[in-house]
C-alpha cells in the first residue's frame, strides 16, 4: 500500500463519525509495540518485512536498546472497510510499571483501548492495572490475545489444549471485568441510597441492606469479552497474523452451508458439528467430539505451522494453493521457517484487518461520548454539573455534540508535554518538493543538458554560473544550472542558528469540541482554575479581547502557534484540526507545565487531574560535575520536569537538587535525558535517597531473645530509661508515663505534651483521606479569614462525616475517649498521618467545628497563639528526632496549656508589655549571638524596630501572632513533641514495594534466595494454570530494592523479571537504639551487641547523609599499631 498523503489524512479528520482514538494497553512485553508495527505496516509507513523487528513507535535509542517502551506516542492510520474509510489515531503505551503515568496520559485522550494479553503468561498485574485504568476513565476495551504461536512452538499444546487454555484466559479477564463492574454498580447504588436517605420520603431509605440490589437488574453482558461478541481477536503479532471468529464464520458459512449467524454463535464455545447432518450440537465430552473452534480454526493453523516447521514442501504448497495465496519466490525458498509462516499467514489472516475492523466496529467514535464520561472528566469527586454556573452547564452539550461549526466552543485537553529536537519540527525540516516543482526542475535540467550538448558541438564550454550552496538557500531564484539534482530535490528553510540544538515542547492533546485553528487565541486553564471565580470577577457580557481581561488565577491566554499531526517519529504541519482528533500543539511551553485544559470560553471547568497509579518514590540528588554549570543543570531539570508526566524535582532544605522518580528504570531514563538532552552537562548522581518514616510503638512485652520482660528485667529497663532521661535537659519535666512539660524561655507559657502511637488502621484512614483533610483545611482557613465564599458542598460534608465516623470506629476505649472530637490538626503539612489532640480545658478547638469556649475576644487571642502551637506540631511531625524524617502514625496530646502568667502580663500596663517583648527579643538575639551582650545595649539596638512594629497596632501587641512570643511557643511546642517521642520506644518505618515475579519452577529457589537476602517476604505463591510458571507475590523494602530486578534477571538467566510497585509503609521491628539490658540478652548478644541491627543501619545511613551526628564506634579494642619503620 502506498503512503497516505497528508491531504488524505486531513480529509479523514473531518469525518468525526469515522474517527477512532485508541490506545494499546498491556503488561510489559506482551507485544503492544509489535502489534502497532503490524498496523503501521498496513499503511505502508514501514515495510511489512520489518514489522515486528523495527518497533517503529519506540523511537528513543534507549527504548530500542532495552526493548521496552518508555513513553506513549501516537500515529494516525487510515483503514478502509467495505465502503467506509476510517481514521485511526493509535497510541502505543508502555507496559512497565515505572511508566504507568504515560498510560494515564494516553487513556485520557482516547475513546477506546486494545488490551493485549500474552497467550502464555495470561493475565498479569499490569493487565489488571490497565483494565482498571480504562474503567476509571470510562473508555471501552477490546481484547487481543497475542503470541498464539508460542502455544504451538514453545508449549507444544495440541489444538484442544490450546482451546482450553484460551478459554481459561478469557475467564480470568472476564472475572476481572466482573469485579470492576460489580464494584461500580455497588458504588452507584450506595450513592443512590445516600441520596434517598437525604430525601426521607422515598421508600428506598428504609430498605434492608441487600448487596445484590442493583446487580440483578443491570445488564452487563455487553461488557464482557467473548469472541462471539466480536470483541476478541487471536493474534501472533510477530508472525503477522490474527483473526476474529467472524472471518471464519464468513468462510465456513459458504463452505459448509450453515448460516453465518449460527456459526458466529457457535464457533466459540462447546459446540461441535455433525458434518453428515450439517447440524451443530452441544459438545458431549464423553464422545470426544472436538469443539468447532478446534476443528475448523485451530487445527488448520496448527497443521500449517507443523508443515512449515517440518519443512514439508509438498504440504505447504498444498495449503498455499488451497487457500488461494501467492507466495513470493524469495519467501518460499527462505530457510527460516518464520519468514515462510509470516509470508503465508499475513496473506491468509492479515492481522491488521482483524484488529482494525474490530476497532472500527466495536469501539466508539468521538461522537459517542457519554454524558457519564463528560461528567467524570470535568467534575471532581464531590462536584456535579448541576452545581456549576449555567454558562458552564451549556458546555456539556457542546462536549456531547463534538461539533465543528464556527459557533462551537473549542475545548482541548493537553495530557502531557513532550520534547522533540527543534530540528525535527516540520517548519525546520527540509521540505520535499511537490510533483510540479520536480517536473519544472526536470525540464530545466533537460534544457541545460541540450545546451551543453550544443556547446560541446563546436562552441566553447559555458562557465558554471551557480554553485550548490546558493541553490540550496534560494530555490526560487532564477534558473539554477548544473546537475545538482540531489541537492535540488530538497528545499530547506534555514534553521534558526540558536535554535539548532534546542528542545522544543509539543503538547500531546485532543480536541473535544470545535475546530482548533492555527493562530487562534485560546484560554489556558490550570487544574485549579474555577469558572465560578471567573464569573464573579468578570462582569457578565464582558466582551473585550481576551488579552484585556482582568487577571484571574490559574488562567492565561495564548495563541495556538503550530498544530501537528502526530505520525510516530514524524510530525506534519496542519492548519486546523477538527473535533475528535488527537494532535500536537507547538508554542505552549511557557503556558503549560504538564497538562492543561484549553478552551475558547472562560466558563469551562478544567479537566480533572490525571490519576497516576505509580507513586514517585526513588529520589536522588544531582549536581553538576563542574560547579560553574549549575545554571544549566537547573534549567535542564526544569525542562525534564515539563517533559515527563510523573517526575518531580525539588530543592531540599539542604540545598540539594533532588529528582524523584517512579522506579529504577524511570530514574535511569530521566538521568539520561538530563545528561544528553536537557542539561547537556556531566552530572554526578548521589546514591538513591530512601525515604523513611519515624514512629513510636507500644513498649515491647518480650525482649530481643523472646523472653518475657519480667520484674527483674524491668529494673534494667527502668535503669535504662533513667539513663535516657539524663539526656533530656534541665527544666523539662518528664512523668513516668511519658508526659513532657516544658515552659517557654520567657516563662510565660507552659505546655504538657504526650505522644501516643495511633492504631495502624487509623494511620491508614488518615493516609487515604489526605485530600479530604486538605480541603477541610482550606475551608477552615477561609472561614478563619472571614471569607465565606466557598460553600461546602453537601457531598463533601457527607464525606467529612463519614471520615470522622471511621476514625471514631477505630479510636475506641477509655484511652481514646472523645479524642476524635478534640482533633486540632493533622501534620505534617496539615494533611499528614499524625494528629494533634487538644485536651486542655481552657480552650477547645477542633478541626470539625472550629474554636469554641470562652468569650470571643479571648478565643481569638487563643486562636492566634494556637496557630503557633499548631505550627510547632507541624514542624515536629515534619522531621523526627531519630533521623529528621517525617513522622507517621503518632498522636500528640496537648494535655495542658497554661497561659495564666501570660494573661497576667497582658493585664498589666503597656510598659510591662514592652519589657516582655524585649525579653523575648533579647533571647532571640542571644540565640543568634550566643556570646550575648549587655542588657542595656540590646535595648538600645532593639528599641527602634520594636516601636515600629507595635505602634500601628496599639494595645493589640498581646495578640501579635507574629511577635517573638509566638516564635517561642512554636519552638517550645516542637521541642516538647520531640522529647515526648524520645521517651517512647521509637521505630523506623520503611517504604515497601510489592513485587510480582513470574518464574519457572527450576529457578524458583534462586528467586527466593535473592528475596531473602534483601529482606523480602513472600506473601503468596501460586502456580499458573496450564503452565509451569509460578507467580510469587512478595514485599520488599525500597531500601533493598536497588539492583534487585537486575540481580533476579541475572541469577535466573532472564527467566524471571520482577515488577516493583510502591505499596505501603511498614514498621521495622528492631529498635534502632537497642542495647542489651537483660541477662539473657547479654548472654545472647554479648556486651557490645554488635550483630546487625537493620533499623540502626538505616538510621545511621540517613543521619550520615544529612550530616547529622552518628554515634559510632570507629575503633574498637584499639591497640597501638606498630609501624615497622625502615630506618630503625
Ligand atoms: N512469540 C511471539 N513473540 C512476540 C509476539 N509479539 C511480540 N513478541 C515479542 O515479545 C517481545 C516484546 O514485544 P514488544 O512489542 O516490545 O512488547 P511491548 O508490549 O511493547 O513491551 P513494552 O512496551 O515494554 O511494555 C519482543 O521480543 C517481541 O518480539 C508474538 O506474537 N509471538
Ligand atoms: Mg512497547
Amino acid at each position: 500500500m502506498v503512503l497516505n498523503s497528508l491531504d488524505k489524512m486531513i480529509q479523514l479528520q473531518k469525518n468525526t463519525a469515522n474517527i477512532r482514538n485508541i490506545c494499546v494497553l498491556a503488561h510489559v512485553d506482551h507485544g503492544k509495540t509489535t502489534l502497532a508495527d503490524c498496523l503501521i505496516s498496513s499503511n505502508g509507513i514501514i515495510s511489512s518485512r520489518l514489522a515486528g523487528k523495527l518497533r517503529y513507535m519506540d523511537s528513543r535509542e534507549d527504548e530500542q536498546i532495552r526493548g521496552i517502551t518508555m513513553k506513549s506516542s501516537a500515529i494516525s492510520l487510515h483503514y478502509a472497510k467495505d465502503s467506509e474509510e476510517y481514521l485511526i489515531n493509535l497510541i502505543d503505551s508502555p507496559g512497565h510499571v515505572d511508566f504507568s503515568s504515560e498510560v494515564s496520559t494516553a487513556v485520557r485522550i482516547c475513546d477506546g483501548c486494545i488490551i493485549v494479553v500474552d497467550a502464555v503468561e495470561g493475565v498479569c498485574p499490569q493487565t489488571q492495572a490497565v483494565l482498571r485504568q480504562a474503567w476509571l476513565e470510562n473508555i471501552r476495551p477490546v481484547l487481543v490475545i497475542n503470541k498464539i504461536d508460542r502455544l504451538i512452538v514453545e508449549l507444544k499444546f495440541t489444538p484442544q489444549e490450546a482451546y482450553s487454555h484460551l478459554k481459561n484466559i478469557l475467564e480470568q479477564i472476564n472475572a476481572l471485568t466482573g469485579t470492576l463492574f460489580t464494584s461500580k454498580v455497588l458504588e452507584e447504588r450506595a450513592e443512590r441510597d445516600t441520596e434517598s436517605q437525604v430525601n426521607p420520603n422515598s421508600e428506598q431509605g428504609e430498605q434492608v441492606y441487600d448487596w445484590s440490589t442493583g446487580l440483578e437488574d443491570t445488564d452487563d453482558s455487553h461488557l464482557y469479552f467473548s469472541p462471539e461478541q466480536g470483541n476478541v481477536v487471536f493474534t501472533s503479532a510477530i508472525d503477522g497474523w490474527g483473526f476474529g471468529i467472524e472471518h471464519f464464520a464468513k468462510i465456513y458459512s459458504k463452505k459448509i452451508g450453515i448460516k453465518k449467524e449460527v456459526l458466529l454463535k457457535t464457533l466459540w464455545g462447546d459446540y461441535y458439528i455433525n458434518m453428515k447432518a450439517k447440524k451443530i450440537m452441544k459438545v458431549d465430552q464423553a464422545k470426544g467430539k472436538k469443539p468447532l473452534f478446534v476443528q475448523l480454526i485451530l487445527e488448520n493453523i496448527w497443521s500449517l505451522y507443523d508443515a512449515v516447521l517440518k519443512k514439508d514442501k509438498e504440504k505447504i504448497d498444498k495449503i498455499v494453493t488451497s487457500l488461494g495465496l501467492k507466495i513470493g519466490v524469495r519467501e518460499a525458498r527462505h530457510s527460516d521457517p518464520k519468514v515462510q509462516i509470516n509470508a503465508i499467514c499475513s496473506q491468509w489472516l492479515p492481522i491488521s484487518h482483524a484488529v482494525l475492523s474490530m476497532v472500527c466496529q466495536k469501539l466508539p467514535s468521538p461522537l459517542d461520548i457519554t454524558a457519564e464520561r463528560v461528567e467524570k472528566l470535568l467534575c471532581t469527586g464531590s462536584q456535579t454539573f448541576d452545581s456549576l454556573p449555567l454558562e458552564t452547564q451549556a458546555l456539556k452539550a457542546a462536549f456531547m455534540k463534538c461539533g465543528s461549526e464556527d459557533t462551537a466552543p473549542v475545548i482541548i485537553f493537553v495530557s502531557k508535554m513532550f520534547a522533540v529536537d527543534a530540528k525535527a519540527l516540520p517548519q525546520n525540516k527540509p521540505r520535499p518538493l511537490t510533483q510540479e516543482e520536480i517536473a519544472q526542475r526536470r525540464e530545466r535540467a533537460r534544457q541545460r543538458h541540450a545546451e551543453k550538448l550544443a556547446a560541446a558541438q563546436g562552441q566553447a564550454p559555458l562557465e558554471p554560473t551557480q554553485d550548490a550552496s546558493a541553490l540550496e538557500t534560494s530555490p526560487q531564484r532564477e534558473e539554477p544550472r548544473g546537475d545538482e539534482q540531489q541537492v535540488e530535490s530538497m528545499a530547506t528553510n534555514p534553521v534558526p542558528q540558536e535554535g539548532s540544538n534546542q528542545e522544543s515542547f509539543i503538547a500531546f492533546a485532543r480536541v473535544f469540541s470545535g475546530v482548533a485553528r492555527r493562530g487562534e487565541k485560546i484560554f489556558v486553564l490550570g487544574p485549579k482554575y474555577s469558572p465560578i471565580e471567573f464569573l464573579q470577577r468578570v462582569p457578565l457580557g464582558f466582551s473585550a479581547p481576551p488579552d484585556d481581561l482582568p487577571p484571574v488565577p490559574h488562567m492565561a491566554c495564548c495563541t495556538l502557534e503550530n498544530l501537528y499531526l502526530l505520525m510516530g517519529r514524524e510530525l506534519e504541519d496542519l492548519e486546523e484540526v477538527p473535533p475528535g482528533n488527537v494532535l500536537g500543539i507547538g508554542g505552549l511551553q511557557d503556558f503549560v507545565l504538564k497538562s492543561a485544559t484549553l478552551c475558547s470560553l472562560p466558563s469551562c471547568p478544567p479537566f480533572i487531574p490525571l490519576n497516576f497509579e505509580a507513586t514517585p518514590i526513588v529520589r536522588v540528588a544531582v549536581e553538576p560535575k563542574h560547579p560553574s554549570e549549575m545554571p544549566q543543570l537547573v534549567k535542564g531539570m526544569k525542562l525534564l520536569n515539563q517533559a515527563d508526566p510523573c517526575v518531580q524535582i525539588l530543592i531540599q532544605e539542604t540545598g540539594e537538587h533532588v529528582l524523584i522518580t517512579a522506579g529504577e528504570v524511570h530514574l535511569q531514563r530521566c538521568l539520561d535525558d538530563l545528561k544528553e538532552r536537557f542539561a547537556k552537562i556531566h552530572i554526578s548522581v548521589s546514591e538513591p535517597i530512601i525515604p523513611f518514616r519515624e514512629t513510636i510503638t507500644k513498649p515491647p512485652k518480650v525482649d530481643m531473645v523472646n523472653e518475657e520482660i519480667g520484674k527483674q528485667q524491668k529494673v534494667a529497663v527502668i535503669h535504662q530509661t533513667k539513663e535516657d532521661q539524663s539526656k533530656i535537659p534541665e527544666g523539662i519535666q518528664v512523668d513516668s508515663d511519658g508526659l513532657i512539660t516544658m515552659t517557654t524561655p520567657n516563662k510565660l507559657a507552659t505546655l504538657s505534651v504526650r505522644a501516643v502511637p495511633l492504631p495502624e488502621e487509623v494511620t491508614q484512614i488518615l493516609e487515604e483521606n489526605s485530600d479530604l483533610i486538605r480541603s477541610m483545611e482550606l475551608l477552615t482557613s477561609s472561614l478563619n479569614e472571614g471569607k465565606n465564599t466557598q460553600m461546602i458542598h453537601q457531598k463533601t460534608q457527607e464525606k467529612i462525616w463519614e471520615f470522622k465516623g471511621k476514625l471514631e470506629q477505630h479510636l475506641t476505649g477509655r484511652k481514646w475517649r472523645n479524642t476524635v472530637d478534640q482533633i486540632w490538626s493533622f501534620g505534617p503539612r496539615k494533611c499528614g498521618p499524625n494528629i494533634l489532640v487538644n485536651k486542655s480545658e481552657d480552650f477547645q478547638n477542633s478541626v470539625w467545628i472550629g474554636p469554641t469556649g470562652r468569650s470571643s475576644k479571648e478565643a481569638s487571642r487563643y486562636r492566634d497563639l494556637g496557630n503557633s502551637i499548631v505550627s510547632g506540631f507541624q514542624l515536629a511531625t515534619l522531621s523526627g528526632p531519630m533521623c529528621e524524617e517525617p513522622l507517621m502514625g503518632v498522636c500528640f496530646v496537648l494535655e495542658k496549656w497554661d497561659l495564666s502568667k501570660f494573661e497576667e502580663q497582658g493585664a498589666s500596663d503597656k510598659q510591662n508589655q514592652e519589657q516582655i517583648d524585649l525579653l523575648g527579643e533579647r533571647q532571640e538575639e542571644d540565640k543568634i549571638h550566643p556570646s550575648g551582650e549587655e542588657n542595656q545595649e540590646v535595648q538600645g539596638v532593639c528599641l527602634e524596630p520594636f516601636e515600629k512594629r507595635t505602634s500601628p497596632k496599639g494595645d493589640s501587641s498581646i495578640t501579635d501572632c507574629y511577635g517573638p512570643f509566638s516564635g517561642q511557643l512554636i519552638a517550645t511546642m516542637k521541642e516538647a513533641c520531640r522529647y515526648s517521642l524520645q521517651v517512647k520506644p521509637q521505630r523506623l518505618m520503611a517504604a515497601m514495594y510489592t513485587c510480582d515475579i513470574m518464574a519457572t519452577s527450576d529457578v524458583l529457589g534462586r528467586v527466593y534466595a535473592v528475596l531473602s537476602k534483601r529482606e523480602g517476604r513472600v506473601l503468596q505463591e501460586e502456580m499458573k494454570e496450564g503452565t509451569d510458571m509460578f507467580i510469587i507475590k512478595a514485599v520488599l523494602p525500597v531500601a533493598e530494592s536497588f539492583g534487585f530486578a537486575d540481580e533476579i534477571r541475572k541469577r535466573t538467566s532472564g527467566l524471571a523479571s520482577p515488577q516493583l510497585v510502591f505499596s505501603h509503609w511498614e514498621v521495622i521491628p528492631s529498635d534502632p537504639f537497642w542495647v542489651p539490658t537483660t541477662e539473657e540478652e547479654y548472654l545472647h548478644f554479648g556486651e557490645k551487641a554488635d550483630s546487625e541491627n537493620q533499623a540502626r543501619k538505616y538510621m545511621n545511613a540517613v543521619r550520615k547523609r544529612k550530616g547529622l551526628y552518628v554515634e559510632e564506634k570507629i575503633v574498637e579494642h584499639a591497640e597501638k599499631q606498630r609501624t615497622l619503620s625502615k630506618n630503625k
